[in-house]
C-alpha cells in the first residue's frame, strides 16, 4: 500500500454485491487499502457514487435489479463516472464472458472462490494505475505556478461552452487580463516576488470566478483569460469593476508603476449577447480576439482600466 499516493485521503472503494458473504470477506481483504463501502443493488450503487464518487468499483454479475454488465454500461456512458476502473467478481468464466466484461467497458474480473492476495493485488494495481492517470491529467491541465487552468483547458473550454451558448440562446462573456506593467515588478523586486504576485492575483480570480461553468485559466505570462457563461453586459461589468477593486485592495506595492504605487490590471471583455441574430456567422474566437483587442485599448487607456 506505501505505493499509493492518495494525498492524505483513502481511496474510496465501492463493494456492488448481494451476496453478504463475498461481502464480508471483501471488507476482511481491503479495509486496509481504502475507505469501503456497499451497495446491495443497481439503485443504491448509483446513489452512493453521486455521493462518495469511488476511485474503484467491485461489482458482481447478478443483482437484483440489473445485471453487472448492464450496471457498468451505465457507469461507463456517464462522464461522471466513465473514468472509474470496474472489477468484476463473478464464478462465471470462459472467452465469452471476458469478452462480455471487457466489452462493458470493465478493467478487469475476479473469479470466485475469491483469494484474498489475488483480490488484493487487482485491486491496488488498478488504484495505483488510475491514481497515476488522474495526477498526469491534472498535471497537463494546471499552470503549475498558479494552478489555474492552462491554456489547453481554456482552449478546450471556450469551445465547449461557445456551442453551448449559442445552442440554449444564451450570452457569455470572455475576458481577458494582464497585470500592469509587470516588467517593472520584477525588475524591481525580483523574479520570485514576481511569482508571488502572479499566485496572489490568481488566486483571486479563480475565487471570484465562482459559478459552475465560470472558467480562470492563465493564458500566458502575466496574462488571464476568463470564459463567463450566461453572463451579460451588465454583470460582466460588474463583475470586472469589483475583481478590479479586490485586486487593488491587495495593496502590492509596485513603486515603479508611473500612476498607482499598488499592482493593478487591466481588462479587455466581450459579451456575446443572448438571441444574439449574428450567431451563426460567429465563432468563439472572434470573442477572444475582440477582448483582446479591448485590452489593448485599457492598455493605451493609461492601464488600471476596463475596456468592452
Ligand atoms: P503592460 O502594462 O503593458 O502589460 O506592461 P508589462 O510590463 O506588464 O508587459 P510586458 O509584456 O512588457 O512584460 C510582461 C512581464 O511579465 C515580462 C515577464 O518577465 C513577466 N512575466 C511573465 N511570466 C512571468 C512569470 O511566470 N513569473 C514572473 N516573475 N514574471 C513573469
Ligand atoms: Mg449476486
Ligand atoms: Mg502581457
Ligand atoms: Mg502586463
Amino acid at each position: 500500500m506505501s505505493d499509493l499516493n492518495w494525498q492524505g485521503k483513502p481511496p474510496e472503494i465501492l463493494i456492488i454485491d448481494d451476496d453478504s458473504s463475498v461481502v464480508i470477506t471483501l471488507n476482511k481483504v481491503l479495509r486496509k487499502v481504502g475507505r469501503i463501502r456497499f451497495a446491495p443493488d443497481a439503485a443504491h450503487a448509483f446513489i452512493s457514487m453521486s455521493k462518495y464518487r469511488p476511485d474503484l468499483i467491485l461489482l458482481d454479475m447478478n443483482l437484483p435489479d440489473l445485471d453487472g454488465l448492464q450496471i457498468c454500461a451505465k457507469i461507463k456512458t456517464d462522464a461522471n463516472t466513465s473514468d472509474i476502473p470496474v472489477l468484476f467478481i463473478t464464478s462465471q468464466t470462459g472467452h465469452n464472458f471476458e469478452e462480455k466484461v471487457f466489452d462493458a467497458g470493465g478493467a478487469d474480473f475476479i473469479v470466485k472462490p475469491l483469494n484474498p492476495r489475488v483480490v488484493a493485488s487487482r485491486v491496488l494495481t488498478h488504484l495505483n494505475y488510475h491514481n497515476a492517470i488522474r495526477l498526469l491529467k491534472n498535471q497537463a491541465n494546471t499552470d503549475s505556478l498558479t494552478n489555474l487552468a492552462n491554456r489547453r483547458i481554456f482552449d478546450e473550454q471556450l469551445s465547449v461552452e461557445f456551442r453551448r451558448a449559442r445552442r440554449q440562446n444564451e450570452s457569455i462573456t470572455i475576458a481577458m487580463i494582464d497585470i500592469d506593467e509587470f516588467k517593472k515588478y520584477n525588475d524591481q523586486y525580483g523574479h520570485v516576488a514576481g511569482d508571488d504576485c502572479l499566485k496572489s492575483i490568481a488566486l483571486l480570480i479563480q475565487k471570484s470566478a465562482h459559478r459552475p461553468g465560470d472558467l480562470a485559466a492563465r493564458y500566458g505570462g502575466e496574462e488571464f483569460a476568463l470564459i463567463l457563461p450566461c453572463t451579460d453586459t451588465s454583470a460582466a461589468s460588474d463583475f470586472i469593476a469589483r475583481l478590479m477593486d479586490k485586486v487593488r485592495g491587495l495593496q502590492l506595492a509596485h513603486a515603479d508603476d508611473s500612476t498607482h504605487q499598488y499592482v493593478t490590471i487591466s481588462v479587455g471583455y466581450c459579451t456575446l449577447a443572448s438571441h444574439n441574430a449574428n450567431i451563426l456567422k460567429l465563432n468563439e474566437w472572434v470573442l477572444v480576439e475582440a477582448a483582446d483587442s479591448a485590452l489593448y485599448e485599457s492598455k493605451q487607456a493609461g492601464r488600471n482600466t476596463v475596456t468592452c
